[in-house]
Order: C-alpha cells, then sequence, then structure tokens
C-alpha cells in the first residue's frame, strides 16, 4: 500500500491537528488514544512515513529502528506501566482491522487486561 500523506497521524506530525503528547523523540511522538481501550492506551508512531510495521521493517533505517524501539519502551516507562506491565500490539493491513496507514504500536495496561484475544 503506498503511503498516504494525508492520514490523520501524518498530519498530526506536521503540527496540522493536535494531539495529547506523552514523549516525542528524534525518530518517534507517542500520545494518548482519543478512544483509549485501557486505563493507560498511548500510541506510539515513527516519524517517518511508514504505513505498518511490514513497510517500517522492511524499509526503515536502522537508526530509525532502534529510536522507535527504544521510544516504545520509553513511553511505557514515563506512564508508569512497566512495573506492573503491559502490552504492545501493532496491526497490519487489512485483515487486522488496521485503521490508520501510520505505523502505531498501541502501548496498553493499567489493569490486569486478560489474554489477548484474536
Ligand atoms: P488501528 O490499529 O489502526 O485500528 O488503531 C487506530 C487507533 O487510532 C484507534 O485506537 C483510534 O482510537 C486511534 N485514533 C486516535 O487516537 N486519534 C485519531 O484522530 C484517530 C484514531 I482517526
Amino acid at each position: 500500500m503506498a503511503y498516504d500523506p494525508n492520514n490523520i497521524f501524518a498530519r498530526i506530525l506536521r503540527g496540522e491537528i493536535p494531539c495529547n503528547r506523552v514523549h516525542e523523540t528524534e525518530h518517534a511522538l507517542a500520545f494518548h488514544d482519543i478512544h483509549p481501550q485501557a486505563p493507560v492506551h498511548v500510541l506510539v508512531i515513527p516519524k517517518g512515513a511508514y504505513v505498518s510495521w511490514d513497510d517500517f521493517s522492511a524499509h526503515a533505517s536502522d537508526a530509525e529502528i532502534a529510536g522507535f524501539v527504544r521510544a516504545v519502551g520509553e513511553v511505557a516507562r514515563l506512564v508508569g506501566v512497566d512495573a506492573d506491565g503491559y502490552r504492545l500490539l501493532a496491526n497490519h493491513g487489512a485483515n487486522s482491522h488496521q485503521d490508520v496507514p501510520h505505523l502505531h504500536v498501541h502501548v496498553t495496561g493499567g489493569r490486569p487486561l486478560g489474554p489477548l484475544l484474536l
């Protein structure tokens, strides 16, 4: 899938739409999900134009990948879910019900999440 430069997260990255920011680094931006599904529900997105984990893992530089992965861990610590545990989830493509075509990792926690439901 070609990257749509006008998807909502691209617009957030350009500052055209506000977000409730949690963290920002050279390679990543993190903000609260507008429809949280847990007491903590943060989205972490790379600053580069990548549709999904598939696109990112195939095409991003090692520095972007390392920076993004580190940022996800930093976010978990910043929002305080590192001690009790949290879940990471990234959807890719139609079968996963990916809504926004810019890679985002969901960081959820703040309560026992139960088994992963497929
Ligand atoms: P998905 O993995 O693409 O299905 O997740 C998209 C998420 O983006 C979903 O949890 C939405 O609530 C969230 N979201 C948001 O935080 N801000 C927005 O403006 C839009 C969606 I559109």
